[in-house]
């Protein structure tokens, strides 16, 4: 599987579509907030795409004229309704939704792709759930499908960069079209996979959790719980307001000077809590800015050493969160980074150098061992949320002023389901 990968990505580098690889997002992260000193940036820097290139999902989206076309796209799920696209579980093999992005979760930006009985066995969701994640090159007529931007009649699939693909015209299996090794997935390119990640790159499972631990301990600094302060009011600082830090869960912009211990302050909130593995606040994981965030001091208190799951009843100063007796739940706009911070964490400390190896488990009410759950609600997370420019950003300036490491998870989220399974 990691050769595969390897492959696909020499070929895309060799046929020039680098950059269309490359999310928007990336790309203005990467230019914003790349140090002098830092690695270097692709060189690929203007699209040098060939005349017959397949249309992007967002073109195909807006031509749904009946005509033929080929549509090149990430498979993100499959839809079961208008509005409705579901990522497991699949019910059939009748159709899937393709994006531009292999972490997009807005049906409006998918394209809803019919797959006629011809091609279910190789091609639908219920047969073939590794096609998650995987760019594909699909031909049809661009028209509605459940009522919404789609293809249907389509003639032919093929995996993005096949040197073989289904013939529109062809009456031959589908599978022809096919490798018989388990698909691997692709999903996003950071501007930092030739450098920083190199020796990560097509490697899956446990080898990517320890090769990543190594990279991402290598040469990392450590603070002191004293600098966490300082360095919160950098990482999150409110992007309207430079005199401001905004909160995790409340989502609340308050002034940095306003840190401390009183009702309505804020303080210093251990996402990965600090009694799960009893790493206190030595230099360590208790200093980590990866998983510190600014809270205010009475939510982060009804936070405490939950973990995190879906439900509960509404917390008081923090809308859309949830909590109950063994769980807290998050707004849905730091369910990802809760998620992604969680990870990065049980990558980052695996025991040996005198802390506990931590990791996600399916548990709540984990108490103080060193895990927090539910993992599969974490990995929903994840996926729903994907990282944004805040949370990228903070990445960045972890990694250029701090810490001078990375969260993996942040630039390859689909890491998570590469190591921790979907
Ligand atoms: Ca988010
Ligand atoms: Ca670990």
């Amino acid at each position: 599987m990691p050769v595969v990968i390897a492959r696909r990505r020499l070929a895309a580098v060799v046929t020039g579509l680098t950059v269309a690889l490359v999310p928007p997002s990336v790309a203005l992260t990467a230019a914003a907030g790349t140090p002098a000193s830092g690695p270097p940036l692709p060189r690929a820097a203007a699209p040098a795409l060939v005349a017959a290139a397949p249309l992007t999902v967002s073109q195909a989206i807006g031509s749904q004229d009946g005509q033929s076309a080929t549509v090149r796209g990430y498979v993100v799920g499959q839809p079961t309704g208008t509005s409705t696209v579901v990522r497991s579980g699949f019910p059939n093999d009748y159709a899937l939704a393709i994006a531009d992005s292999a972490s997009e979760t807005s049906t409006s930006r998918m394209l809803y792709v019919q797959v006629p009985s011809a091609f279910r066995s190789s091609w639908g969701l219920q047969s073939n759930p590794s096609l998650m994640g995987r760019q594909l090159d699909v031909t049809g007529a661009l028209s509605a499908y459940f009522s919404h931007p789609g293809m249907t009649s389509t003639t032919a699939f093929a995996f993005s960069g096949s040197s073989t693909s289904t013939s529109p015209t062809s009456t031959t299996s589908p599978t022809s079209a096919t490798s018989t090794t388990a698909p691997a997935p692709t999903g996003t390119t950071s501007p930092y996979d030739s450098t920083y990640y190199a020796s990560a790159i097509g490697k899956t499972g446990s080898a990517l959790h320890t090769e990543l631990h190594r990279i991402i301990s290598s040469g990392a600094t450590t603070l002191t719980y004293d600098q966490v302060w300082t360095a919160l009011k950098d990482t999150d600082q409110d992007p309207n307001n430079p005199n401001d830090v905004i909160e995790v869960y409340s989502g609340r912009s308050i002034a940095k000077s306003d840190n401390g211990g009183g009702v309505d302050q804020w303080n210093r909130e251990h996402v990965w809590a600090k009694s799960h593995g009893d790493f206190g606040t030595v230099n360590g994981p208790g200093t980590d800015v990866h998983h510190l965030r600014p809270e205010d001091v009475t939510v982060n208190s009804t936070r405490g050493n939950l973990d995190f799951d879906n439900g509960g009843s509404a917390v008081a100063q923090c809308t859309g969160c949830r909590s109950d007796g063994d769980s807290f739940e998050p707004r849905d706009a730091v369910k990802g980074d809760v998620a992604r911070m969680i990870f990065y964490m049980a990558v980052r400390w695996d025991g040996g150098d005198g802390f506990a190896d931590l990791e996600p488990d399916n548990l709540v009410g984990n108490g103080t061992a060193p895990y927090i759950g539910r993992i599969s609600v974490l990995k929903a997370w994840n996926l729903q949320d994907p990282p944004d420019a805040f949370e990228k950003r903070r990445n960045q300036v972890i990694y250029d002023t701090w810490q001078h490491n990375r969260n993996p998870f942040i630039d390859h989220p689909e890491w998570v389901t590469a190591i921790y399974g979907s």
